[in-house]
């Protein structure tokens, strides 16, 4: 059986990016899979939160998945923090999971700064949550983008380390399923998760240096557009974003080293639901001046009613946290099976 699992962390204002990358992906993805979409808390506090605002912050996710149009009753959405099984199955998996893998992750680099002593032992583990978080649920398939896919091969790596380790004990309790990779059937307690990353949003760049990905930590607020913006501060911000004096070209291949037009040519496309070659067939020749009020425009009228919504359900905390109280005791169902079976794999004494 399929299944979806993806989050978003409460560390601040949903973006653009994180709606394009995956919030919007979703909502689409719920007509075919049964769906779990998750507010990572216990991500968010690898760095320091503050906890009024870590509050604010989970029910602002939440209400952000709601007003996209994620249906919590066909599907489950809560809070990580609710469902203790993560946190537990996250230590089994560091137990797994080898230094040198950890090492290689480049968003701990990122994140952890100059000062790696100073940085969290949470946050160098966070692969190892977000592996637990996955697999608790043995979700098949996880939308994300595209500054997730190192993460999602670690995922990949603990569960074939694990069915590889305790190959015969899966086998021997009956608890493997056959799974189909690519050309070769192979058995295992854990799925291979597959990345779904697509689309022409997989990365949304920061709107003032197009080397830099949209991010809910970057310092400056001009970098990204966040959900809850209003028309002024989306428009205000796409004039400000940072581009060259070249007019749009009229082909892809021609936005080649021009990182900034690259990312205004894919939130356009990616807000219009078109191929960025269709969209510079349309505007190729224009200068910047006219092309960004076009782009700002369709923006607002994106992302207006999503805030409108965002800001109803934000009007009774209480409604948003039954929401997530009732997905966290359906969500819990199906994690302590899965920490119930693993431990019973590994020969921890449980029930
Ligand atoms: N710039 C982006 N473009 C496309 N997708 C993005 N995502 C994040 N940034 C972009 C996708 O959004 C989902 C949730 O991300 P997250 O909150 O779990 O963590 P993150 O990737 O670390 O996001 P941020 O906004 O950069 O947060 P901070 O600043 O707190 O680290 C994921 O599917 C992610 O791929």
């Amino acid at each position: 059986t399929q299944r979806i699992f993806s989050g978003v962390q409460p560390s601040g204002n949903l973006h653009l990016g994180n709606y394009l990358g995956a919030v919007r992906r979703w909502v689409k993805l719920q007509d075919d899979y049964p769906c779990i979409f998750c507010v990572v808390d216990l991500h968010a506090i690898t760095v320091y939160q503050d906890p009024e605002a870590l509050e604010h912050a989970t029910r602002e996710v939440a209400a952000a998945y709601l007003a996209a149009g994620i249906d919590p009753q066909q599907h489950i959405v809560f809070n990580q923090s609710r469902v203790p099984e993560h946190a537990e199955l996250a230590w089994l998996f560091n137990c797994i999971v080898r230094l040198g893998w950890l090492n290689r992750m480049t968003q701990f680099k990122d994140k952890a700064g100059k000062d790696k002593e100073a940085a969290s032992a949470g946050l160098y583990v966070y692969p190892t949550l977000m592996a637990a978080d996955i697999l608790a649920y043995r979700a098949t398939h996880v939308p994300v983008g595209d500054d997730q896919k190192q993460h999602l091969e670690l995922t990949r790596d603990i569960a074939a380390k694990f069915n590889h380790d305790y190959a015969d004990r899966i086998a021997a309790k009956g608890l493997g399923v056959t799974m189909q990779m690519g050309e070769e059937t192979v058995e295992g307690y854990f799925p291979l998760t597959e990345p779904l990353i697509d689309g022409p949003a997989t990365r949304v760049m920061s709107l003032r240096d197009g080397s830099k990905k949209m991010s809910k930590s970057d310092p400056s607020d001009l970098s990204r557009i966040n959900l809850t913006d209003d028309a002024d501060q989306i428009a205000k911000k796409i004039r400000k974003a940072k581009t060259d004096p070249d007019a749009l070209p009229s082909e892809v291949a021609g936005l080649a080293g021009r990182a900034e037009a690259d990312n205004l040519v894919g939130i356009f496309a990616a807000l219009a639901g078109r191929a960025k070659a269709d969209v510079l067939a349309e505007y190729g020749g224009r200068q910047f001046s006219e092309f960004k009020p076009v782009v700002a425009d369709l923006a607002v009228a994106v992302l207006a009613p999503i805030s409108a919504e965002m800001r109803r359900y934000l009007a009774d905390p209480a409604g948003i946290d039954a929401i997530l109280r009732d997905g966290a005791e359906r969500a819990r169902a199906i994690a302590s099976q899965t920490i119930a079976e693993t431990k019973s794999i590994m020969g921890l004494l449980d029930q």
